[in-house]
């Protein structure tokens, strides 16, 4: 399947690794590391030679607890990242934002995808990726990062969660936003409990059902902590499983902080799904 990326086309016949660039002080594991562009630019092209084919820049924390910042700030810390690695690589370059002034100035700078938690929820987010011609990755959320980990419930978690993400489908296809521009998240950790998180993803499945490739963001996250017992910096392991079971259940996308092991572990899950 091709995704239509602005100018690009991106092949996920195979699973594709987007490789995670924070260009913030606070997010919850590389916060404070890629703040200046030098170095986040450095990162970029490292993360697209281990085999990346998105690099999502964020310069906004969604962190579970995370403060808003100014979007004047989102964009003075995202700009020069995309500039820096606009034409200096050949993945796609992906904003990680919900505000539409942000779509506009990151698509004029390079983006070819718009990675948003709030599944271009804000008023004119819709209009401004519509009129960008980028793709989209719709995410669930429940609630909002500051507090969406303090008591999630659903009645039943992968139909609410699939329900939801066909309405933001018919919202993009009704903004004008083509099915091949599309791709959906069932927005691990984000307003989910590990048994939440878990049931997810033993049915993923689910999520297919609606006909757009599948984006996973498994890595690092919280409930391998919990599973496991372990801080942040040593989630390596955990998070390679993770991301292996999500392309077994139909993963198309694998959003990652450590890229070159996770391209290995989508390449052996995805021959042995058959893809
Ligand atoms: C920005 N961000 C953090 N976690 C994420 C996830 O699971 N999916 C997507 N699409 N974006 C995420």
């Amino acid at each position: 399947m091709l995704l239509r990326c602005g100018g690009h086309s991106l092949d996920l016949a195979r699973p594709v690794v987007m490789g995670v660039l924070n260009v913030t002080p606070d997010s919850f594991s590389d916060g404070g590391r890629f703040l200046r562009p030098r170095e986040a630019v450095a990162h970029g092209i490292a993360m697209t030679e281990e085999g990346a084919g998105i690099i999502d820049v964020g310069g906004a924390s969604t962190r579970p607890g995370a403060v808003d910042v100014a979007p004047e700030e989102e964009l003075r810390r995202v700009l020069p990242v995309l500039e820096g690695l606009a034409g200096r690589v050949d993945a796609v370059l992906s904003i990680d934002t919900s505000r539409p002034e942000v779509i506009r100035a990151a698509c004029a700078a390079g983006a070819g995808f718009v990675n948003d938690i709030r599944a271009l929820r804000l008023p004119g987010a819709l209009e401004a990726a519509a009129e960008s011609g980028v793709a989209v990755g719709l995410m669930h959320m429940q609630g909002e990062p500051r507090t969406m980990q303090l008591e999630p419930r659903y009645r039943e978690v992968v139909t609410e969660i699939r329900d939801f993400l066909a309405g933001r489908l018919q919202a993009c296809a009704s903004a004008g936003i083509a099915a091949d521009r599309v791709v959906i998240d069932p927005g691990f950790g984000f307003g989910k409990s590990v048994e939440h998180n878990l049931r997810l993803l033993r049915e993923l499945g689910v999520f297919r059902e609606l006909g757009r490739p599948v984006l996973v963001g498994l890595s690092r996250k919280s409930m391998i902590g919990r599973l496991l017992g372990r801080e942040a910096g040593e989630r390596l392991y955990g998070s390679i499983a993770l991301a292996a079971i999500a392309v077994l259940n139909g993963a198309a996308i694998v959003r990652a902080h450590d890229v070159a092991a996770t391209v290995d572990a989508v390449r052996i899950a995805a021959e042995v799904r058959g893809s």
